[in-house]
């Protein structure tokens, strides 16, 4: 279920819902648990304590370790993680590409080799949709090849072609699983996904092609992958016109508080990334005021909270000068409160930007912080 509740401009902001959960708001950031974990040592427990709405984890690593075999005897991703919100899984179209070796791409799916241990793997779509189906997730994602930038126009053209092939070998293989009687999550849903590379015109005749197929929801991939943000910002540009309008649109994998900002002004309402947590565990905590790098001697004897008004369990309860020191200590509890305060900051963004929208202000909140922000 979506509903578009305010528009300003293009920025939408709206209500989505699935089994699991009450409503979501949008546009939402989801925060990232690749292996049913957030890296940093934060639990699905303390998801709440950062106002997490939905959880995001991985097809390809979870079916390596500890395989979806042994998650769907568990009960499901939800029971297994102890999390009750909504959760979107990632389809392992982008993780094979990025993480494992020896890769080829045929007609079928993908031949590769796990960057675990080097065993042999074959994942195409129904594999994908199988693993997302014992996963028990609310929202499976298609199986799609994200091409590595540069790549050129005609290899362009064929990859999307055969990932259009691909969402429809999706559609039929989630359908099948969705109605079996034992399935974990009978009502998981399906979104699509967008490719093109940096190539307008594959763009807009990838998204045609998917646009009417039966999908709960349609995704921008493909960008943020070495492309400049100007480039990804007239990508979205060319799609967005022609992405449903009654149906949540999702940029995977961004991205900084700036590409957030200029993405809801283009259309979109929902992210990823690791941003938040991989930056924190580097020291490099997120703000109002712009990025904070905490190991900085300047903060050594500094008596503040990181931020003043934020109301994550960093700020409420240390100083600068001790999170510092955490950091420079090499004690885990840096990482954990760092991460945490990213992820509160990422969330609380999202709820500032869905306030501007809904006050036909957004306008002026992108003017003042996309460049504050970067
Ligand atoms: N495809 C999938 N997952 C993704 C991407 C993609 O293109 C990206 C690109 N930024 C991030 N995650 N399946
Ligand atoms: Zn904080």
């Amino acid at each position: 279920m979506f509903e578009v509740k305010n528009k300003n401009g293009r920025a939408r902001r709206g209500v989505f819902s699935c089994a699991h959960g009450g409503e979501v708001q949008t546009p939402v950031f989801m925060n990232v648990g690749t292996q049913a974990a957030i890296k940093g040592g934060v639990s699905a427990h303390d998801l709440q304590e950062v106002n997490c709405q939905i959880e995001l984890s991985n097809t390809y690593h979870l079916h390596l370790r500890p395989t979806d075999k042994v998650v769907r005897e568990m009960g499901g991703l939800h029971k297994f993680m102890n999390w009750q919100g909504p959760i979107l899984t990632d389809s392992g179209g982008f993780q094979v590409f990025s993480l494992s070796a020896l890769r080829k791409i045929k007609e079928e799916g993908v031949y590769f080799a796990s960057h675990l241990d080097g065993h042999k793997i074959f994942m195409g779509p129904e594999e994908s949709m199988q693993i997302q189906s014992n996963l028990g997730s609310d929202i499976a994602m298609a199986f799609d090849e994200c091409v590595e930038n540069p790549s050129t126009h005609d290899y362009v053209k064929q990859s999307c072609e055969r990932t259009y092939r691909w969402l429809e070998r999706c559609i039929t293989e989630h359908k099948r699983l969705n109605s079996l009687p034992d399935t974990v999550n009978p009502k998981q849903m399906l979104f699509g996904i967008n490719q093109g590379g940096v190539y307008a015109d594959l763009r807009v005749w990838h998204m045609k092609q998917i646009r009417d197929l039966d999908c709960d929801g349609f995704a921008i991939g493909g960008l943020a992958v070495g492309e400049s943000a100007d480039v990804m910002y007239e990508i979205i540009d060319a799609v967005e016109p022609h992405m449903p309008e009654d149906k949540p649109r999702y940029l995977m994998g961004v991205g900084t508080p700036t590409n957030i900002i200029e993405a809801v002004y283009r259309g979109v309402d929902f992210f990823d990334c690791v941003m938040p947590s991989r930056n924190g565990r580097h020291g490099k905590l997120f703000t109002w005021e712009g990025v904070v790098n905490i190991i900085n001697q300047r903060y050594a004897t500094d008596p503040r909270p990181v931020s003043p008004s934020c109301g994550c369990p960093l700020c409420k309860n240390y100083s600068r000068s001790y999170i510092r020191h955490l950091f420079k200590a090499d004690e885990v509890l840096a990482l954990r409160l760092a991460v945490l305060h990213n992820l509160y900051f990422y969330n609380d963004l999202m709820e500032k930007i869905r306030e501007a929208i809904a006050e036909n202000r957004y306008e002026d909140f992108r003017a003042i912080y996309s460049e504050k922000l970067a």
